[in-house]
């Protein structure tokens, strides 16, 4: 006789780490498996058979419930945004965050909200890697005393698009190609280009696609928008628009589209483990929360159409207000119910924050819970724990797949004299749409304000640096040549002449196609006249730390435990981490050092900075070792900061690089220079 199971296994909600409720958790005392019914198995080995050879019978209800739950594990990958890495945090609204908006969460710096957050990227498959070079998603889920607010934004500001009717066009023409079921997670194929060359309104993306804005360097090194223009309103009723801005921390970084080319290959899960590693190891990452505040008549003043999401507003007319601070302080406990399930909705807003009619919002404001019934199998996807506000929830809805909460009584409807208790709707703190007074006679067209496709394009482009303009010219190069239809590519070369001609002429020079760019006809001719802001370059504005980076020593047996003490010592106090990087992961010969890393498992291009501290005999044997002498020629292709000691000279001449060339230290004279290029992230100054 089997004794039946006493569920000990399971938290209370209040020990519970996501959304109040109860999970289950392997440290029980009784800890017997059992079946979804709760009927303890004697026997997780082998299924019920017919004889001891003999077939398996149908009867077998343990092994028919184990197989049918598993073949159900899947439920459909989200159509964008499918790779996906989330964390929880909190959310702190800064002092005077309250003049724009009357959102519950926004009043009291004291008082933290927590949030969930998802980074995504939009291309590629739940399983594709994480540095392909594409737009990142940026979802942040305030669970508020009024209700959820999602704020669902990318890491760039602006979008393909203007109206939502052209979504699917976008994501079918950038995902794999139907027959052959390829590229996957890449832009550089016919059909994307073929379907952007005929988008006017797509090119000032298409600068930021194919700048170093998608190819970051990590989750935690991004910038956040909000994209579309929202409203704020106040206390007093007053309407603000906003832009939302979300800025880490410790800056905005990229990486190189070599170095990103070959983090896919040497660690497809690069950003989701160096999320996961850094709250593990207690450094949070960290973003300030600011808006472009501005009124109707500021609205009016400027050369763009506020609801066009293709525009943006450049900091240097309209500064950044900072009104709060997001930390993610805590792993998800479990990937497929909180980052899987997680359902974010533009649409989730609370008293206090409105939509604007961006007719890229306003389709938005549909295709999420759409989504989210076929994804999550029903309309109870806020039963979820993850998608469950923390205030409570009270209506006359009911049924439907998978309902998990039990209301009781005879009445579900309003209104009713049967229930005198039940919900009622209230006027005084229930939400109010802002009387937005825009309303006309029903059309398909786009306002003429809509039509500048080009000149946001061409400011875009005078706002980089020399490195980051090199970067965008061979993106285009890249991605182009990789286009096999000759048309698509003249007549994207006509767009980049009129975007600006010296990147147009640079590209078709580079593919050996100049004079063929397709002469494009113009709306309206781009503006030659916009002030270039310098607040959209990565390279301007990169902050000189060495926090949040990883730097590797290259360790050999008989390195000098004390050198790399040094390095060691020097980087923690920057606020940085050491890796230490060795032919052979078990302990070193002579001074006891332990590698975290070998060589090819950690191809130097998984850091920021390398340092070579070999022994002499250990210099030996790396320059016999071709992974070794790679290890340092990506590194010191790839522009990073690097110190070496006498005995690496070798790995240089064997290299063929030049060890006097900026950003490369000897160490002899101590660590301070080598920190100091660090700092840098990029050396520039050896761009070739
Ligand atoms: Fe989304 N988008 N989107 N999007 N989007 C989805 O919703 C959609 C757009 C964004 O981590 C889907 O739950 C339409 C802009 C993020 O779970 C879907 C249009 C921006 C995420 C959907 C847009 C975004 C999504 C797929 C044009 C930046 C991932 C799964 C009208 C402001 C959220 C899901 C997460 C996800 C539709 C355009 C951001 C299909 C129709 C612009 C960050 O509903």
């Amino acid at each position: 006789m089997v004794k039946p199971v006493k569920k000990q296994g399971q938290k209370t909600s209040a020990q519970s780490g996501s959304g109040g409720e109860t999970h289950q958790t392997t440290t029980s005392a009784d800890n017997t498996l059992t079946t979804n019914q709760g009927l303890a198995i004697s026997d997780n080995q082998n299924s019920l058979k017919g004889g001891l050879r003999g077939p398996t019978l149908l009867e077998d209800m343990v092994l028919r419930e184990k197989i049918t739950h598993f073949d159900h594990e899947r439920i459909p990958e989200r159509i964008v945004h499918a790779r996906g890495s989330g964390a929880h945090g909190f959310f702190q609204p800064l002092k005077g965050a309250s003049r724009f908006s009357k959102a519950a969460f926004l009043q009291d710096p004291e008082e933290k909200t927590r949030v969930f957050v998802r980074f995504s990227t939009v291309a590629g498959g739940a399983g594709s890697v994480d540095t392909p070079r594409d737009v990142r998603g940026f979802a942040v889920k305030f669970y508020t005393e009024e209700g959820n607010f999602d704020l669902v934004g990318n890491n760039i500001p602006v979008f393909f698009i203007q109206d939502a009717m052209k979504f699917p066009d976008l994501i079918h023409s950038v995902k794999m190609e139907p027959d052959r079921g390829f590229p996957q997670a890449a832009s550089a194929h016919d059909t994307f280009w073929d379907f952007a060359s005929l988008m006017p309104e797509s090119m000032h993306m298409l600068m930021w696609a194919m700048s170093d804005r998608t190819i970051p360097y990590s989750l935690r090194h991004i910038e956040g928008f909000g994209v579309h223009t929202f409203r704020l309103i106040n206390e007093a009723g007053d309407s603000t628009f906003v832009k939302f801005h979300w800025r880490p921390s410790v800056g905005a970084m990229s990486t190189l589209w070599e170095e990103a080319v070959k983090i896919a290959g040497a660690d497809p899960d690069h950003h989701r483990r160096d999320l996961w590693e850094s709250i593990d190891s207690g450094a949070f990452p960290e973003w300030t929360l600011s808006v472009q505040a501005f009124d109707q008549e500021t609205a009016d003043k400027l050369d763009f159409d506020i609801l066009d999401p293709t525009k943006l507003i450049p900091e240097e007319v309209i500064p950044l207000t900072p009104i709060g601070r997001m930390v993610l302080n805590r792993n998800p406990d479990n990937f497929f119910a909180e980052t899987e399930q997680v359902a974010f909705h533009p649409g989730n807003i609370v008293p206090g924050i409105d939509f604007t009619p961006d007719p890229l919002l306003q389709g938005r404001l549909f295709s999420y819970i759409d989504t989210q019934l076929i994804r999550l199998g029903g309309p109870n996807f806020h039963e979820i724990p993850i998608n469950k506000p923390v205030c409570p929830m009270r209506n006359f809805q009911r049924d439907g797949h998978m309902r998990m909460a039990v209301p009781t009584g005879r009445v579900s409807y309003e209104p009713n004299s049967l229930a005198p208790e039940s919900p009622r709707e209230n006027s005084k703190a229930g939400f109010t749409s802002f009387p937005d007074p825009n309303s006309g006679p029903k059309l398909r067209q786009r306002p003429e304000s809509f039509a500048d496709h080009y000149s946001q394009a061409r400011q875009f482009w005078r706002s980089m640096t020399a490195p980051e303009q090199d970067h965008i010219a061979d993106a285009f190069t890249f991605e182009l040549s990789k286009v096999e239809t000759p048309a698509i590519r003249f007549r994207m070369l006509g767009h980049l002449d009129l975007i600006e001609p010296v990147l147009g002429e640079r590209v078709a020079e580079a593919m050996g196609l100049a004079g063929k760019a397709e002469k494009i006809v113009l709306a309206v001719a781009p503006r030659d006249d916009l002030e270039p802001s310098p607040a959209l370059s990565l390279v301007a504005k990169a902050p000189a730390i060495v926090k949040g980076r990883t730097v590797a020593v290259l360790v050999t047996d008989g390195s000098d435990a004390k050198a790399v003490g040094a390095v060691q010592r020097a980087v923690k106090k920057e606020g940085g981490t050491v890796k230490l990087v060795a032919p052979r992961i078990g302990e070193l010969k002579g001074n006891g050092l332990v590698p975290d890393m070998t060589i090819e498992g950690a191809p130097s291009v998984l850091f920021d900075a390398v340092v070579l501290l070999p022994s002499e005999e250990g210099a030996k044997a790396l320059v016999a070792m071709p992974q070794a002498v790679n290890w340092l020629r990506d590194a010191f292709g790839h522009l990073k900061a690097i110190g070496f000691n006498a005995a690496a000279q070798s790995l240089f001449d064997k290299g063929g690089l030049d060890s006097d060339a900026p950003g490369v230290i000897d160490l002899k004279g101590g660590v301070e220079d080598f920190i100091d290029a660090a700092r840098k992230h990029k050396i520039w100054d050896r761009n070739p």
